[in-house]
């Protein structure tokens, strides 16, 4: 690809962030308050925006309700549009009532299966106000012991509260079905693996696909692996972005695992400029969104560097030389193959995205605009930084 067919496509990315990433998160050890940190939805919009103001990549922001609940959405749709961005991705919480305790649409007692799907086709109808496409569904449910429950009666259930969700979904919209292998279950969970959310997505209709967070695999999964069946297979739904060592860590994309990040987007890109118009279609509509939460980091800073990450690993993706790259292939040239794109990996793209910035009109150095902007001036001096507690009780 030429660096003009490169520039086009890179204008054509798009991460979504979440609004969970802007307001204090910690671990369950200590909350440590960020100054400046949003603490409404409303701030927590305004930030997104700023990000898009500094990217030009990020242009709307996933919700999660109950915490970014509003009496109107249409307000808050209109606050985001006024800023330049739209509200994207609904996220529903049933991981935090009292009564989720041994699970939500999976827990033994129908009463609780019916108040976590009623708040699922709620945030149907928030969907609806918010012009949301896609409805993304993660569920904290599972067992922590052997024999605690019916494992196969959960899955019934949870493809029961699935397909009723599924088919209230709006006309053009989706559920995105994201599975987690452990945490906070650890002996089993309902939707452990991409196996399993396929499994429910291709059962329950179109309109169901797969979700696939980096944070939620076992050690040295090749998720790259997986991103490419589930292109193949029209499930792919979309992404959460984050970085790990150990587990969920949710840090930022692209720190402890460029390599990955670069091999997905190699996937994606390979996709993209597939000959099937129906795989091209399908990889067109992925949605790329960060899912992460800060604890000792800069809120903005972090996301900024998030974002950025992903559009280096893109361009990285998209420099590879694709032409040498098959005849390799073709000629079982396995080494050379590898160092094709091992040769895009390391290929420094920093250059190429500073102008591209400046042809957009965009600030050529984002981290030192974000430095020097009035928006971080505003929300350090209006913004309370209180100590937000969080952690074992002494
Ligand atoms: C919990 O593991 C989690 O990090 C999931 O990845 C969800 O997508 C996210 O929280 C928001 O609910
Ligand atoms: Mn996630
Ligand atoms: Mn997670």
């Amino acid at each position: 690809m030429n660096t003009e067919t490169i520039k086009a496509r890179l204008k054509q990315q798009k991460i979504e962030t979440p609004s969970w990433g802007y307001g204090n998160s910690g671990t369950r050890f200590k909350t440590f308050p960020a100054p400046g940190a949003a603490s409404t939805v409303w701030e927590k919009v305004e930030d997104a925006a700023f990000i898009h103001s500094l990217t030009g990549i990020a242009p709307s922001v996933a919700l999660h309700i109950p915490w970014d609940r509003v009496e109107d959405y249409s307000e808050l749709k209109k606050h985001a549009q006024d800023l330049g961005i739209q509200l994207g991705a609904i996220n529903p919480n049933v991981f935090q009532d009292v009564q989720y305790k041994l699970g939500s649409v999976t827990n033994p007692d129908a009463a609780v299966r019916a108040k976590a799907t009623q708040h699922l086709l709620d945030c149907v109808e928030v969907m609806k106000q918010t012009g949301s496409r896609d409805l993304s569904l993660w569920f904290a449910d599972g067992t922590n012991y052997l024999g605690q429950d019916d494992l196969r009666k959960r899955k019934r259930y949870l493809r029961e509260a699935l397909q009723q969700v599924h088919d209230r979904l709006p006309e053009d919209g989706r559920m995105l079905i994201e599975y987690k292998l452990f945490e906070p279950a650890f002996y089993h969970t309902d939707l452990a693996d991409w196996g399993l959310a396929y499994l429910h997505a291709v059962s329950i209709g179109e309109k169901a696909q797969v979700l696939v967070d980096l944070g939620h695999h076992a050690q040295g999964t090749n998720i790259e692996h997986i991103v490419s069946t589930l292109l193949d297979a029209g499930r792919l739904g979309g992404f959460h972005f984050n970085a790990r060592r150990y587990a969920d860590d949710d840090l930022v994309v692209g720190t402890t695992n460029p390599l990955e990040l670069f091999a997905i987007y190699l996937e994606i890109v390979q996709a993209e400029n597939d000959p099937s118009e129906a795989l091209r279609k399908h990889v067109s509509e992925v949605a790329f969104m960060i899912d992460q939460s800060h604890n000792i980091e800069h809120k903005l800073e972090a996301m900024l560097q998030s974002v950025l990450n992903c559009q280096e690993a893109y361009a990285k993706a998209l420099s590879v030389d694709f032409d040498l790259l098959t005849e390799a292939r073709e000629q079982g040239e396995v080494l050379k193959a590898n160092r094709i794109v091992m040769d895009a990996f390391y290929r420094d793209v920093r250059p190429l995205l500073r102008e591209l910035r400046e042809e957009q009109n965009l600030p050529a150095d984002p981290y030192a605009a974000l430095e020097e902007s009035d928006h971080l001036k505003k929300v350090l001096r209006d913004r309370q930084s209180s100590d937000v507690g969080g952690g074992f009780p002494s």
